[in-house]
């Protein structure tokens, strides 16, 4: 039997953020939250409308192409759903709360639409997310280690866009129980992919390599996998999980399909986490001036977790609140927020 992880509704009441004391509690002792309500549901519906439209169906022989982490699909996407989601203030809000920050002290580092299918074992390779080994992420998300679990730098998301209960695949998480807990020893390292041991996914391999190789991690490995607890999601529910936290893909039913979104926000001056995707404004170049549209219409809040400092930064001053509007003012950007803080 594994041990079930029901999501919780969101706060409610005008003095709240979107999350519950307890949900942020949670992130911030056990390592993660399982929410739902979060997003609103049409917005939802949208881009699982999306995701259906741009992947292919379970039963396509086009699936046997997507074995392995993210899609094509990735912010700014151009689809004003997904991005939409990407920066929705009720999410934004919720990673201020955890993070204990105002929204301008964020900064968005992924944000990839991805769909998943369950394969029987012999279409199943071996080599890519069906059954993963217990991991953390941080190792291809920053050059560093992550700072001491009391002074968390991101928010990793996970927006399910698919029901558990057709098609599997939760993922599996394990509750940190404290600062003293024996399965989140400092550093973090008992895992492939980190210091010398190699980067194997499949868990039946990691394991396998590990218990040759390396018995003392194989053993603590398995305490991991016996206290690991399984998200149970329906469209719309949101895990919230950190750099720091042990977890893992669990394979979905064969024949079927789960879309997720993958996002992480850090705090501003976290710069040694990297965004994941091409900086945002590479995408400047695509002809239909999608991003300008997007800058112009996002709030002030949303703007500055792409980088567009926050009015009263010192990169205001009346020759850049010019620039920015003869940039932008075509596309109906209101320079007056940065206008208006500036002193004097
Ligand atoms: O797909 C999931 O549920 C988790 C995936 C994951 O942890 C990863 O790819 O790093
Ligand atoms: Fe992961």
């Amino acid at each position: 039997m594994t041990a079930e992880l029901v999501a919780a509704g969101p706060a409610t009441g005008p003095d709240h953020g979107p999350l519950t004391a307890a949900q942020v509690d949670g992130w911030r002792t056990a390592g993660f939250a399982l929410v739902d309500g979060l997003i609103p549901a049409d917005l939802l519906g949208e881009v699982q409308a999306l995701g259906e439209r741009r992947f292919p169906a379970a039963d396509d022989p086009g699936a046997a192409d997507f074995r392995h982490f993210g899609s094509a699909l990735v912010f700014p996407a151009a689809e004003p759903a997904f991005d939409g989601l990407t920066l929705h203030p009720r999410l934004l809000a919720a990673v201020g709360q955890l993070l204990d920050r105002p929204v301008s002290g964020l900064r968005l580092t992924q944000s990839t639409l991805w769909p998943k299918f369950g394969r029987t074992a012999n279409q199943s390779d071996r080599g890519g997310n069906d059954d993963q080994r217990i991991h953390v992420d941080y190792p291809n998300h920053m050059l560093v280690h992550p700072t001491p679990w009391d002074r968390p730098a991101a928010v990793e998301i996970i927006v399910y866009h698919s029901d558990r209960r057709h098609c599997g695949g939760s993922t599996a998480v394990v509750p940190r129980r404290g600062r003293d807990d024996p399965l989140y020893p400092w550093p973090i390292v008992a895992s492939p992919g980190i210091g010398d041991l190699p980067w194997i996914d499949p868990r039946a391999d990691a394991e396998a390599y590990l218990s040759e190789h390396r018995p003392e991690l194989a053993a603590f490995r398995r305490g991991l996998y016996e206290r690991e607890v399984h998200a149970d999601f329906r469209p719309g529910t949101v895990l919230l999980y950190r750099h720091d936290t042990w977890h893992r893909g669990t394979p979905l039913r064969p024949g079927t399909r789960r879309l997720a979104q993958n996002l992480t926000f850090r705090l501003t001056e976290a710069t040694w986490i990297d965004t994941l995707h091409k900086g945002w404004s590479w995408s400047m170049y695509r002809p239909d001036r999608s991003t300008e549209r997007l800058v112009a219409s996002l709030s002030v809040d949303q703007r500055s977790v792409l980088g567009v400092p926050p009015p009263g930064d010192p990169y205001w001053c009346p020759a850049t609140v010019e620039a920015m509007t003869a940039r932008y003012g075509p596309f109906g950007f209101d320079p007056s927020p940065y206008a208006d803080a500036i002193d004097g």
